[in-house]
């Protein structure tokens, strides 16, 4: 008979406890080589499938036990023995509860301890009276037994009891291999009450024998002394979280969250930001997520770490004047109004007459519009900056003295008529085109003897000579002794004469020459 490795056996639940039963409760139910039970009072009953005697096959638990004799219908405790089945169980009816024969089955239910029943308890010390003649049945194991074995035949090997039979108390070694389960194997052994002494490694317990000690190995730890430690980080049976490391360590494991995570290593949660300051560029603020960061950026930067300057010129969304320029820069954008523009950038007006003095030439005055500007010529001169001579002559429509009349010609920007009085053709050209439509007698011009009587000159410095001067036959006489200022007087045509310069008279008005 081979011996069944301990790897084999059916698994052993720690804490698995079938203590109370109850009237329904079946010996099929019953998982365990041996097993404790407390059955309730009531369980009588008339017919049942009960079905054998002292060795059941089958039926109530509590019943099989009142007909066993271990207990009335009151209730009570007992031990139940599983062990080999038998070719038939036959029926009887003992202590009024009627049982029935039937064919083998697969287990055997007894209360009298059978040379068969296992070394399988669900408790860690378990009492049994083995009957007699038990030396041949199996056993697996030396000082420490297969669960499989008969634990009568093993108290045999193990020297402390002889064929005869008899009372004898083994233990459960429980072998804890992993951490995660509660699933354990097992096997047991008989205790004496020396010193344990064997060395157990990684803090394992030591479990004297009756020939042998045992180690009893802490969870993360196996082998014979406890000197394998489990990895549980290549087997799977750490808890470390998932953004976690596993370090096997002796007997146990430790979990470190990873880089850019915190935590106890069970638990890990991002922890980039802290972890990974000025990431997030530019001023942006750093969000902590389940697996990574997210940044938040600033107005005016973009990309995934607000790297990149947002080009709020090419993109359009500044907010500059339609005359302005707009200027990108890092984090923002500038308005510049263009040149000829004054304002903030984002407003801008016209300011061309400031900008450029001089822009309406010949004393025009420069206004600015709403778009650009216009020049405000003075009589004498017309084009959009007053650049064009229009005309050099002008008649005064307002008889005035002589001074009066020089007073006007200058409030528009002229003169009393100097050059133009000069030049004999361009004086019959005034004439002609200027004075004559007008149509009066008298026209005060720029001349005079103001300064010195006699000495006849015109306004703009110049001396009147016989050439540059048409004084008609016999003029100037200053008649009346007060003649200083000269006029032109019509007879056949215009000529020049002296008169008082009080008398009030039309005059002609002359552009000022630059
Ligand atoms: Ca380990
Ligand atoms: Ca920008
Ligand atoms: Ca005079
Ligand atoms: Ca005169």
């Amino acid at each position: 008979m081979s011996c069944i490795t301990n790897s084999d056996l059916p698994v052993f639940r720690h804490n698995f406890n079938f203590g109370n039963a109850t009237c329904d409760t079946k010996l099929s139910d019953l998982k365990h080589s041996i097993t404790k039970v407390v059955c309730p009072g009531g369980c009588w009953m008339q017919h049942s499938d009960l079905c054998g005697t002292d060795d059941y096959a089958s039926g109530p638990l509590c019943l099989a036990a009142m007909h066993a004799g271990l207990m009335d219908n009151e209730g009570g405790y007992f031990e139940v023995f599983k062990s080999d089945p038998l070719p038939m169980y036959n029926g009887t009816t003992r202590f009024g509860v009627t049982s029935e024969s039937c064919g083998s089955t697969t287990n055997t239910y007894s209360f009298l301890m059978k040379c068969s029943t296992k070394g399988y308890s669900e408790f860690s010390v378990t009492n049994v009276v083995c009957p007699p003649g038990c030396r041949s049945n199996y056993v697996c194991g030396t000082n420490l037994y297969n669960s499989n074995s008969s634990v009568c035949a093993a108290a045999i090997k193990e020297g402390i009891l002889t064929d005869n039979g008899g009372a004898v108390t083994f233990y459960m070694r429980e072998s804890k291999e992993t951490q995660s389960s509660e699933i354990l194997r097992s096997s047991f052994y008989y205790v004496d009450e020396n010193t344990c002494l064997r060395s157990c490694q990684n803090e394992g317990q030591c479990l004297s024998g009756i020939n042998a000690e045992f180690c009893s190995c802490l969870p993360g730890t196996k082998g014979e002394d406890c000197e394998i430690d489990i990895d549980e980080c290549t087997t799977r049976s750490h808890n470390c979280h998932q953004y976690a490391t596993c370090n096997n360590t002796v007997g146990s494991f430790q979990c470190s969250c990873n880089a850019n995570y915190t935590g106890n290593g069970t638990q890990c949660v991002s922890d980039y930001c802290t972890q990974s300051v000025g990431i997030c560029q530019n001023g942006a603020t750093c969000l902590d997520t389940e697996i990574s960061y997210n940044c938040l950026c600033l107005d005016g930067y973009t990309g995934q770490h607000c790297e990149t300057d947002l080009n709020e010129c090419t993109s359009g969304t500044h907010n500059c004047h339609q005359y302005a320029t707009c200027i990108n820069t890092a984090g923002g954008f500038q308005c510049s109004c263009n040149a000829n523009y004054t304002g903030n950038g984002t407003v801008c007006a016209p300011n061309f007459c400031a900008s450029n003095p001089g822009l309406c030439q010949n004393s025009g005055t420069c206004v600015d519009t709403s778009t650009d500007y216009t020049c405000s010529c003075t009589v004498w001169y017309t084009g959009n900056n007053c650049q064009t001579v229009s005309e050099d002559h002008q008649l005064t429509t307002t008889a005035m003295t002589w001074t009066e009349s020089r007073s006007y010609c200058q409030s528009i920007s002229g003169d009393l008529a100097t050059w133009g009085m000069r030049n004999a053709s361009t004086r019959n050209w005034i004439i002609e085109n200027v004075v004559r439509p007008g149509a009066y007698v008298h026209y005060w011009i720029g001349l005079s003897d103001i300064e010195q009587e006699g000495i006849w000159k015109y306004i703009d410095g110049v001396n009147a000579t016989a050439a540059n001067t048409d004084f008609a036959d016999g003029e100037p006489n200053d008649s009346l002794g007060d003649a200083d200022c000269a006029r032109l007087q019509r007879e056949n045509n215009y000529r020049m004469d002296d008169d008082n310069c009080g008398q009030n008279y039309r005059a002609i008005c002359e552009r000022t020459l630059n």
